[in-house]
């Protein structure tokens, strides 16, 4: 056996097509139904629809990414019961399509954060970085975010004022756009005052309350996931740091480890992120991968170069800091485990996470950043090549 092979598709409206995906090698879908408002109930009849699309090129509809959690449950104010009731509806109704795994966050107001989204790599294809310095200058001199200062150390503010004054006007707007696009998959920024307005919600809440709502929400839904028969997998935070004064609360190991014993339910997992996690310095990715094998429910590949600075760039899938070979050989050694041990979640979804724009993508209009067709393509046969040495050498 291997992982499935899946792969991450906006929808119809994706301008890669399922065609495409299926000749790139994935078996299985990521997708997730963009168009109904986050927090309302996934209805069945627009599940199935979109079931019956992919099918319809011989695919399958494997993980629902992500089902979006609502601001209001993060913070526990204004609607959030209703939310939360409206999905635990969404998992009863992905179950009953018979989609079992479902991937959410529980980032506040962003759902990554870039400093550039359009970095020429050395090979002249296109990625994505973060670098710590221009954050800081788009936090200090663009946002204006108060008090936030008190954030960075004096010479963290000194290499952001430097770093601000060397820009030319467009140099800043294409920071600011890049900042304020906050949701990979989507090409719409916040406006500066809507993510000002967004953060100032956050204002009371710390990592503790953060942490507590995340409780709750667990101790709701994982008992309906459980009966339904889903797995949920929440997504590590990308960058795994503080930003911009908002809470973060699933960012390293003891994160890990605190969100998994609320519930000892195998229905509350984790999506595996090399990429997310990976960009922690501190991040031990092999280690990770084989202390939580067991609540591994869906897998993100992906690769960064990183320094102790906070900077990172998206890096080719083998090539980076992610020891790749050791993370792959701990998911294998898992699936083998289920395997013996009969369980029923022996697929483990994998997607090659993000890929560079290159060859004739970078014509190709409405791509959106690290969702290229040959970027990925190349990132699922690498690590397929890798995944079949690794079996193969290991007689598995
Ligand atoms: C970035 C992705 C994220 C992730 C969601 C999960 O490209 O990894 O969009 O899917 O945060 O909820």
């Amino acid at each position: 056996m291997a992982l499935e092979q899946t792969w991450r598709w906006f929808g119809p409206q994706d301008p890669i097509l399922l065609a495409e995906i299926k000749q790139a090698g994935a078996t299985g879908i990521v997708t997730a139904l963009h168009h109904i408002p986050i927090g309302e109930t996934w209805p069945v009849d627009e599940i199935l629809k979109r079931k019956k699309i992919i099918a319809a090129e011989d695919l399958a509809w494997s993980v629902a990414e992500s089902v979006p959690v609502h601001e209001d449950i993060k913070k526990r104010k204004g609607h959030y019961r209703r939310y939360i009731e409206n999905y635990k509806e969404s998992i009863r109704n992905l179950a009953q399509c018979g989609i079992d795994i479902i991937c959410y966050n529980f980032m506040p107001v962003l759902d990554w954060a870039r400093t550039d989204l359009n970095v020429e790599f050395k090979d002249g294809s296109i990625t994505t970085k973060f670098e710590a310095k221009a954050f800081a200058a788009f936090d200090i001199f663009i946002l204006k975010r108060q008090n936030a200062e008190k954030d960075y150390r004096q010479e963290q503010i000194n290499d952001a004022g430097q770093y601000f004054a060397s820009l030319n006007e467009s140099q800043k707007e294409k920071l600011k756009q890049a900042a304020l696009l906050g949701l990979p998959g989507s090409l719409e920024a916040y406006t500066l005052e809507e993510f000002q307005s967004a953060l100032n919600e956050y204002n009371e809440i710390g990592d503790t309350e953060l942490h507590e709502n995340l409780c709750d929400f667990i101790k709701e839904i994982i008992p309906v996931a459980e009966e339904s028969g889903v797995l949920m997998a929440i997504h590590p935070d990308d960058p795994p740091w503080p930003l911009l004064g908002l809470p973060r609360v699933v960012c390293n190991q003891p994160d890990i480890q605190r969100i998994l014993s609320v519930s000892d339910s195998p229905s509350n997992g984790i999506t595996f992120c090399t990429g997310s996690l990976g960009a922690g310095f501190e991040n031990d990715l092999v280690a990770m991968a084989e202390n939580f094998a067991p609540r591994i429910n869906f897998i993100h590949l992906r690769n960064v170069t990183r320094n102790q600075d906070g900077d990172f760039i998206e890096d080719n899938h083998l090539d980076g800091d992610v020891d790749m070979y050791g993370v792959m050989k701990a998911l294998l050694l898992e699936q083998k485990r289920r395997i013996d041990e009969g369980r029923s979640d022996t697929r483990m979804p994998m997607r090659p996470d993000h890929g560079h724009l290159m060859l004739p993508d970078q014509h190709r209009q409405g791509i959106y950043p690290g969702y290229s067709l040959f970027g990925r393509m190349r990132g699922l046969a690498e690590l397929r090549g890798l995944e079949l040495g690794i079996m193969r050498s290991l007689g598995i």
